[in-house]
């Protein structure tokens, strides 16, 4: 009997616990052009959520939770498609006194289900200080200045918004753009990650493609550390036919095909081209 009424009122606190989130981050005003926030809500994300740029609520989970839109959908059928955006010389912010380099590329085979995405990064500050990092794809791309604020929030084609952070469990219930929650922070002084992301899409014009909009690698703060464009290095013309590394026509794009690319990228060409035909 009191064995049960612990348990009861475990219980109880338990889902007390549950029920009442903690406070939500406040509403920042954007006070410079290096801001770790956004100037405005942007739309279609009307509320406080998404005032901020990135996710730093850090009350308690709330199992399956989504926005409006419901779970992401796994991205079936995308085209051959590699996009890469490499990381500028300089630090959009530069007060942790360190440049992050490198590049994140995002390929997706013929007929691909979802994206693989290959991560270099380099450069990190400290972590104590500044750590863990965590990085999203933003919904614009970086402007010519490199601002890194004119990415606005993440590529969320849901409206899951801000408020809970992402299960990486339930990866359908994330932000489509926030490749850290799903596939983890950043942490040391360089990063290195390769993994497969079933809610992107290399198809033009899909609330999930990502081939024109932005990487934006933020410190723990939110602070938006750098950015840059997703460019495209290799795009298939057409659906009919299984490309050949050594048939130039296939692959069009900004890259102008396999011989500009570099042989880091030559491989995830032939990666796909083992694993996915
Ligand atoms: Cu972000």
């Amino acid at each position: 009997m009191q064995g049960q009424l612990i348990f009861s009122v475990l219980s109880v606190i338990a889902l007390a616990r549950a029920q009442v989130a903690a406070p939500a981050p406040s509403p920042s005003t954007l006070t410079t052009t290096q801001s770790g926030v956004l100037p405005i809500a942007p739309t279609p994300f009307p509320g406080l959520e998404t005032i901020e740029g990135a996710i730093t609520y850090d009350g308690p989970m709330v199992d399956g939770f989504t926005g409006p839109g419901g779970n992401a959908s796994i991205q079936n059928g995308n085209p051959i498609a590699i996009y890469q955006a490499v990381l500028p010389a300089t630090n959009f912010d530069d007060a942790t006194g360190t440049t992050i380099t490198g590049s994140i590329t995002g390929a997706a085979g013929y007929n691909g289900t979802g994206v693989v995405f290959t991560v270099n990064f380099t450069g990190f500050p400290s972590e104590s200080e500044y750590g863990p990092f965590v990085y999203h794809i933003h919904g614009m791309p970086v402007s010519a200045d490199g601002n890194c604020t004119a990415t606005m929030g993440h590529l969320d084609p849901t409206n899951r918004g801000e408020y809970h952070p992402c299960e990486n469990v339930a990866p359908q219930t994330c932000q489509a753009g926030d490749l850290a929650g799903k596939h983890g922070n950043i942490t040391g002084t360089s990063f290195s990650a390769s993994y497969l992301d079933l809610y992107l899409s290399t198809t033009p014009g899909s609330p999930y493609f990502f081939g024109d909009k932005s990487i934006v690698i933020h410190s723990m703060n939110t602070t938006r550390l750098t950015c840059a464009n997703f460019t495209a290095m290799a795009v298939a013309t057409g659906t009919g036919s299984m490309p050949s590394p050594t048939s130039s026509p296939i692959f069009t794009g900004a890259g102008t095909g396999l011989k500009s690319m570099t042989p880091g990228l030559f491989g995830t060409v032939a990666f796909f081209l083992t694993f996915w035909l």
